[in-house]
């Protein structure tokens, strides 16, 4: 499987988030694509390539044209107001604030920020197009042929919707390639996220859209970010309705009752009989991750991968979260020798 890979990752480099009432370092960071990376190569899983750039319009069609402008601009507009550091938002509209497009750049932030976790510093905008354009290329290797790709996405992209960045994610890169494909022709498209988050972002984008299937599997957002959503009473609604399919775990969750929520989420795909398969593959379910609790242990991402491979579908990996760093380049090998081995 060959593995789609970009060092413009490294232009997105946040030095803190808001965490637990305190400005910490960044967890999402450089070196967690680098070891990815490193362990890759290292297991000789195959070719390593380099992405295509594929412009604007494939992310048109899944963000709107302001949002895409804000990002553009934002780190120079925040620069221009005279600020030092990152640009974190700090204040939010509310139910009860006016609509009207806000002007100053703390106000956009807040406009277009779901969260205080995710700095934008000056190459992050080329950096989220390089993650996106690394998900495109690995889409076109699917449309092309390919059995499966691996798109090693940084910054991540779950959390991104429409209109919205946040934990961590500026472009849905999973939802990007998965209107690709739609657009090169596939008829219907199923997203695994395996995230320890649910992937907000990527169900909003297709919760009114049959041909998109969204299965996750993260933890309850009743304990877990990003709390607004991921409860399984939320199916998609309208031509989506029956086409989201949230399988929240308690935080503590170990491999047996992770598996039989996978078992679940992988019959639902079957049924479905999409053309192509999208992993969101974040691999912060693993027993050391600093900022989740779940409890797998590296030989279960082998078993993981290897449930996976079940569905024979075209398929293609995205990498999303994973911060245990020393561990993190194993545990997504281990998904993919599992994967590619059954
Ligand atoms: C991004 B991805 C925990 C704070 C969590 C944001 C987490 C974003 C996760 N106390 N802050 O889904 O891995
Ligand atoms: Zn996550």
């Amino acid at each position: 499987m060959n593995t789609v890979y970009s060092a413009e990752h490294q232009l997105h480099h946040g030095k803190h988030e808001l965490i637990d009432g305190r400005l910490e370092p960044c967890v999402e960071k450089p070196e967690r694509a680098e070891r990815i990376l490193k362990e890759i190569r290292h297991a000789k899983l195959g070719e390593v390539i380099a992405p295509q750039d594929f412009g604007l319009e494939p992310l048109t069609r899944v963000h709107n044209q302001a949002y895409l402008g804000f990002l553009q601009t934002a780190y120079r507009d925040w620069q221009a107001a005279h600020k030092l550091g990152d640009a974190l938002p700090y204040v939010w509209p509310t139910s009860t604030s006016r609509h009207t497009e806000p002007r100053a750049i703390e106000a956009k932030l807040g406009r277009y920020a779901f969260d205080a976790g995710t700095p934008i510093t000056p190459g992050s905008w080329q950096a989220a197009c390089s993650s996106a354009n690394v998900a495109l290329t690995g889409a076109q290797r699917v449309t092309q042929g390919a059995h499966a790709a691996f798109a090693l996405c940084r910054p991540p992209g779950h959390h991104a919707s429409r209109a919205h960045y946040g934990g961590y994610c500026f472009l849905n890169n999973a939802s990007i390639a998965a209107q690709a494909l739609l657009d090169q022709g596939a008829s219907s498209v199923a997203i695994l996220d395996v995230d320890y988050h649910h992937g907000n972002g990527t169900q909003a984008i297709f919760y009114h859209r049959p041909e998109v299937l969204f299965v996750s599997i993260h933890a309850d957002p009743a304990q877990e970010y990003p709390y607004f959503s991921g409860y399984s009473d939320e199916t998609g609604e309208g031509a989506g309705e029956g086409a989201t399919l949230n399988l929240p775990l308690p935080q503590g969750t170990l491999w047996d009752d992770y598996a039989e929520a996978l078992e679940v989420g992988l019959e639902r795909i079957h049924v479905f009989a999409p053309g192509a398969l999208i992993v969101s593959l974040g691999v912060d379910t693993f027993k050391h991750d600093p900022i989740a609790r779940f409890r797998l242990e590296s030989t279960n991402f082998t078993t993981l991968g290897a449930h996976i491979a079940t569905l024979k579908l075209p398929t293609l990996f995205v990498m999303e979260g994973g911060y245990a760093v020393e561990a993190l380049g194993g545990n997504v090998v281990n998904v993919l020798r599992g994967f590619l081995e059954r």
